[in-house]
């Protein structure tokens, strides 16, 4: 009996204890780490910001909150051609200005006048954000909301009253309007408007009006998977600019700090050009989002046509945002006939046609790669997992291990401009410093260097033509997880 126990169930029970002994645990989480719909968002990189409202219509870029409503009636409004224009751009979604400050709503709310509902646009019966949200639906894009925290329309701005409207209106999009996988809360607050006749200045007290935690608890209550922009997050940080680019570094951790010691930071109130660079070791995981528009405005004006960026100027904001760990929300506005205009367009196409020429063949896919360490000596943590094209499989050190290399054997000898890093940062942003050298001329030769890598890193470097290359871990708070490691040729360096 016991014999047959043993060779039957109880022998191989006790090599595979022995055997889960011996298995190499990942590496420990490091520091602040990304939510399940963090990790979600860092993968969109990409997409796109439409401003349309009164505003196009008048010229302005902040509309007072007075503006007639007769004034709005977009002749050829489609917004097919917009989710179009994006996809064909490559961007993976895009976010709309449900009402920006001047108060006015692209979908019928039941709670203001001041709406799509009065104007002489399909007779009162439009919906811009239903329509939008179908679109980007039927397209595979993700969709967004941007809800203007400061109204200049409404009467009880600055009130207590005012607040419970703005809930609603939250309630509104997030529960009409299927899946929102962003909400953008603007830190721009307070000061002078219409106010239903009022005129006047009003300020707020931007720590405490909009009581943020229980705003923000709507949010997740409604649309768990929903990201929030704002100055402060929750879940992504403003770059602190809107010129499009994220520093370097840009770390994905950050601790946003009020304007005076003792003042808890707000949307509005924070020492918002830390942003650019976030912090190393920072206490919450809040990578930046770069918003940035087309044209010098955020609406369409027309005397703008001539300065819409060209497709060089817009990769160059791509390497700055995009290449450095964060995202790219890119501003594309409609113009008065309800269509992303043809020069926006041309642009658009045009950085798609450098990005494809860049990113679309790694030279280093064929290639070989060994490691100065690799975790356990396991399989599952080697260094080929760099190359294998999936970002959840990663090269990872030894506990303690905090400097390594890999050299990457290229098939054969290959001309590139363009190094792409990623790490695995489920696991926390571990790297503080590394460099890349190739091997030039019978000695390795540093062609790129940095700090941060995080979620992206693309490095533009000289053209170099070479056989093999080597990443150096250099300084790393933990033991490096590092996911991709990519070579591309770009037509610009
Ligand atoms: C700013 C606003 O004041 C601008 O009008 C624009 O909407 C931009 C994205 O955010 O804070």
């Amino acid at each position: 009996m016991i014999k047959k126990s043993l060779g039957g169930t109880l022998l191989p029970a006790i090599i595979l204890t022995m055997f889960n002994a011996m298995a190499v645990e990942p590496p420990a989480p490091y520091g602040a780490i990304p939510t399940e719909r963090q990790l979600a968002w860092h993968e969109l990189e990409y997409y796109g910001f439409i401003h349309f409202t009164i505003n196009t219509f008048t010229g302005k870029e902040w509309g007072y909150g007075d503006e007639s409503l007769d004034l709005f009636n977009p002749s050829e409004l489609d917004v097919t051609q917009w989710v179009r224009v994006a996809k064909e751009a490559g961007m993976k979604g895009l976010i709309l200005t449900c009402k920006h400050h001047d108060g006015f709503t692209l979908w019928p709310s039941k709670y203001t006048e001041h709406s799509i509902k009065n104007t002489p646009y399909k007779n009162g019966k439009g919906d811009i954000v239903g329509d939008l949200a179908a679109a980007c639906k039927e397209a595979g894009l993700t969709f967004g909301v941007y809800l203007s925290p400061w109204d200049r329309n409404h009467a009880e701005y600055g009130r207590p009253a005012y607040v419970e409207y703005f809930r609603n209106q939250l309630r509104e999009l997030l529960t009409n309007y299927g899946t929102i996988q962003e909400v953008w809360f603007d830190g721009a607050n307070g000061g002078d408007g219409y106010y239903g006749g009022a005129r006047e200045t009003r300020k707020i007290d931007r720590s405490s009006y909009y009581d943020w935690e229980n705003t923000w608890a709507i949010v997740r209550k409604l649309q768990p998977g929903a990201i929030m922009f704002s100055d402060i997050g929750p879940d992504i940080r403003w770059v602190g600019n809107e010129k499009g680019f994220a520093g370097d570094p840009c770390w994905a951790t950050y601790t946003p700090h009020g304007v005076e010691p003792g003042l808890a930071p707000a949307p509005g109130m924070v020492k918002y050009k830390e942003g650019v660079n976030g912090h190393a070791d920072g206490e919450q995981w809040l990578p930046a989002e770069v918003d940035v528009s087309i044209r010098p405005g955020w609406f369409y004006h027309e005397d703008q046509n001539e300065k819409v960026r060209t497709p060089e100027n817009l990769l160059n904001l791509y390497y700055q945002s995009v290449g450095r760990g964060a995202s790219l929300l890119l501003n594309i506005p409609p113009d008065p006939r309800g269509l992303i205009h043809e020069k926006d367009v041309e642009s658009l196409m045009g950085l798609r046609a450098l990005l494809d020429a860049t990113f679309d063949v790694n030279l280093a896919a064929k290639a070989a790669v060994t490691a100065t360490n690799t975790r356990g000596k396991d399989p599952q943590f080697a260094a080929a997992n760099l190359l294998d094209g999936n970002t959840n499989t990663y090269w990872a050190t030894d506990d303690g291990m905090t400097t390594a290399s890999v050299i990457v054997e290229l098939d054969g000898l290959q001309t590139f401009n363009n190094v792409l890093l990623q790490e695995y940062i489920a696991l926390g942003q571990r790297v503080r410093e590394f460099s890349v050298d190739a091997w030039v001329d019978g000695a390795w030769k540093q062609i790129a260097k940095g700090t941060s890598i995080g979620w992206k890193r693309i490095l533009q470097t000289e053209s170099i033509t070479t056989t093999k290359v080597r990443l150096n871990i250099n300084a790393a708070a933990a033991c490096p997880t590092i996911s991709t490691l990519e070579l591309y040729a770009g037509p610009t360096g």
